[in-house]
Order: C-alpha cells, then structure tokens, then sequence
C-alpha cells in the first residue's frame, strides 16, 4: 500500500470536513515571481506573454499542435459549436454536468440525448444512429470522469452520415490511448481548467484544434471576432483567459506530474478498500493507457445496506461530502424536460446509473486516514 505525504495544511483536522474535491494550489511563494511579472509588464490579458507561453507549454505537454485557452470550459463549448457552424440537433450525453447541453441551447441548437454504455458511462455508438435524423450536424459526447469514449466507433458513424464530432473532454486532461492524447479525437476537443478539475487555473478552459487555421478562427470567435483594429468578422464572446490565469497555469504545469501520480495512489488506496463490501461497485477505466483518475466514482448496488442516498446522507452527517455527478440526468433538468419527453424511456442506463452513482472525494492532499475515514463510514 502507498505511503502518503502528510498534509501541509495545518488548519485541517482528523475529523474536519472532507470535500469531494479540493484545488491543488502550489506554495504561494512560487506564485510571487509570475505576479511581479504581470505588475511589471502591465498586461492583463487580451492574448499577452502568459496566454502564449500557456498554449505553447500545454501543447508540448499534452503533445498537440493547436490550442486556445478560454476563460472556462463552457465558453470554450459555445465557442466550438460556433468555429465548426453547428445548427439544428447535436447528439450528446444526458449524464454529464449541465454545461455540456447548455452549450447547445446557447446556440439555439436542440440537444438530443442518447443512452450511455454500462461499462464506459459514456455515449453508447450502438444508440447513437438511431437518434440521427436529418437535422442532426454533429455529436457531442463526453469522457466522462476522463475515461476515453468509443472514439472509433463514433468517427465511423459521424463519417458516414457527414457530422462533425465535438468532445467535451472537461474530465480529460492528461488522458491517453495507444495513439497518445484522447484529445486529438474529433473534429474538436473542450477541457475545462475549473479549480475543481486535475488541472486548475482557478476557472479557465481551452479548445484543442487540428490545424492552425480553425485556432485562427477560433481566436477570433474569442475576441469578439476581431481580426485586426477595425475588422470584425463574426459575434463572437470574449471568453479570452487573463494573464494571472495563464500565469498560474504556467506554475501549475509544473506540479501537474505530482498530483496526478497522487491521484493514481489514492485510487489504488480506494480500490484495495472498497473491494470486499458488498453492494459497492468501483468504475473500472475504459481502455486508456494513461488515466487522469479525475474523479471516483463507485454505484451502490442492490446488495449493500442503504441506497445511494442513504449513504450519501450517512457520508454527510460525518462530515464527507460526496457528490452525485451526474444526478440529475441533464435530460430532467426543466429547459430540457420537454425536449426528451418521448425519448425517456430510451434512457434506461443514464436513469440507472444517476440513481446509484456517488463521487468519493479524491484530490491530491487526501490523506490516509481521510480515505481509511471515507472507507469505514461505507463499511458500516
Ligand atoms: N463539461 C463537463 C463535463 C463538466 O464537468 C464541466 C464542469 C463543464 C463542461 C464546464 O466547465 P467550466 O465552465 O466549469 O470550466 C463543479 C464545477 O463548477 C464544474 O466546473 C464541474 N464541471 C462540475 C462537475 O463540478 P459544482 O457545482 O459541483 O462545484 P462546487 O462549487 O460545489 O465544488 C465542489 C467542491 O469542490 C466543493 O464542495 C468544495 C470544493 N471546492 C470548489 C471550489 C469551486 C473548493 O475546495 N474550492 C473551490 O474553489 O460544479
């Protein structure tokens, strides 16, 4: 079993609170240069040194050509489905968080939600024809907890009926198959840097692109579609990252290795615990050869003692926060309700696994004892 470091944070005692996520934040002192930078150059944002030794320095490290940082990832989301002119329906996952499908009605374009597979929770190819109609232009789905979807299997479909595929890859940062980074799948890729995610810039986003000429475009969409002084050549948001942004991302890079390789220790701790008790079902992952472990997310089957929310209760009344991503189903949340309301039924995996789904905490600073302390109020 892995030995963990103790914890810096003095404040935090035996018994305190446990959250299902907390930001991975480098010593501030290293932070002190990168400011004094900013103070001195007095550029804050609008594409300035930060923003471009971000894009260049992710790219290196995720190993891609073309990415453009956004001020979060659901800017990002609106800003893809404008680059690539989606109109009309879009394919996409019910179990996600809402912003996957807000990003379509953003663009007035009408989701339409397809089952999930039981073993990936992630967009199931086998269902995704059948929902293709002649208003549908492209696919969104999502690798949920950054586990990788059927990425062949939906290229083949999106090549034969003429779609464009949009990942929102919010979970996927880091995640790789035999060909190296998921993110270079589709026509576009959209991560999300929130501070909840295994790569934070406090809020931040980007869109990984496949040549330099959708970046371009992309960067306009980003800049209120300005080309140049006086040429504006689309509506676009500003949804650019500032530069204290782009500067913490820059420190955080180089932290990044450490946290995920404590995140893979945590969810090996996790794994080892929580095998034997009945009822309680660990995700495996989906085929990657390098995983993030972004999130952890166990179902509370039929055998054990209480039920998703029994435990969810029991888990709060200790002071563990846990969370139900993705309960809701995003398909029952009101402004989608009546979109699916002949399709419900066609959702019986996505209904199941909102049912019982429950993310443990995990994060690099997550301790020992915090996991033993999760493990045992489980088992009871
Ligand atoms: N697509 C997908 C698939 C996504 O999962 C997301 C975001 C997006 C798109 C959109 O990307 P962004 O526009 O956000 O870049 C959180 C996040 O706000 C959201 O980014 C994330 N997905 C979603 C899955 O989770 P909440 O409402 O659950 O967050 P909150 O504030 O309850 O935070 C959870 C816990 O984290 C807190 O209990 C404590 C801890 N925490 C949180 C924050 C913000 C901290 O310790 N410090 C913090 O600063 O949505």
């Amino acid at each position: 079993m892995s030995n963990l470091q103790p914890v810096h944070d003095a404040a935090m005692h035996l018994d305190g609170p446990i959250y299902v996520t907390q930001p991975y934040l480098p010593p501030l002192e290293e932070f002190i240069p990168y400011l004094e930078k900013i103070w001195n150059k007095k550029v804050l944002t609008n594409g300035g040194p930060f923003h471009q030794q971000l894009e260049k320095a992710l790219s290196d490290y995720l190993g891609l050509e073309h990415i453009a940082l956004f001020a979060n990832g659901t800017l990002a989301l609106v800003t893809a489905l404008q680059a690539l002119r989606i109109t009309g329906e879009v394919i996409t996952a019910p179990y996600s968080f809402v912003a996957t499908a807000h990003s379509l009605l953003w663009n007035s374009i009408k989701p339409v939600f397809v089952d999930i597979d039981p073993k990936t929770l992630n967009l199931d190819p086998e269902k995704i024809e059948a929902a293709i109609t002649p208003q549908t232009t492209a696919i969104m789905p999502v690798h949920c907890y950054g586990h990788p979807c059927d990425v062949e299997a939906i290229q083949k479909i999106a090549d034969n009926y003429n779609l464009k595929v949009i990942y929102d890859a919010a979970h996927a940062f880091g995640v790789q198959d035999q060909g190296g980074s998921i993110l270079r799948h589709g026509d576009l890729s959209v991560l999300s840097f929130h501070a909840t995610k295994v790569f934070n810039t406090f809020e931040g986003g980007a869109i990984v692109c496949p040549d330099a000429k959708t970046k371009l475009r992309i960067d306009h969409l980003k800049n209120f579609g300005f080309v140049d002084e006086v040429t504006v050549v689309a509506a676009g948001i500003n949804g650019k990252m500032s530069e204290i942004n782009a500067a913490f991302g820059m420190l955080q890079l180089q932290h990044i290795d450490h946290a995920l390789a404590r995140r893979r220790e945590i969810t090996a701790i996790y794994r080892e615990l929580l095998a034997d008790i009945e009822g309680i079902r660990c995700i495996e992952d989906a085929g990657e050869t390098v995983a993030n472990y972004s999130y952890f997310p166990i179902l509370v089957e039929s055998g054990y003692g209480t039920n998703r929310d029994g435990l969810y209760e029991r888990l709060k009344e200790q002071g563990i926060f846990s969370r139900r991503y993705f309960y809701p189903l995003i398909s029952d949340f009101p402004m989608y309700r009546s979109l699916v309301s002949a399709h419900r039924d066609n959702l019986p995996v996505a209904t199941e696994t909102a049912r019982k789904v429950l993310c443990l905490p995990i994060y690099p600073g997550l301790q020992h004892h915090d996991i033993q302390r999760i493990v045992e109020c489980i088992a009871q």
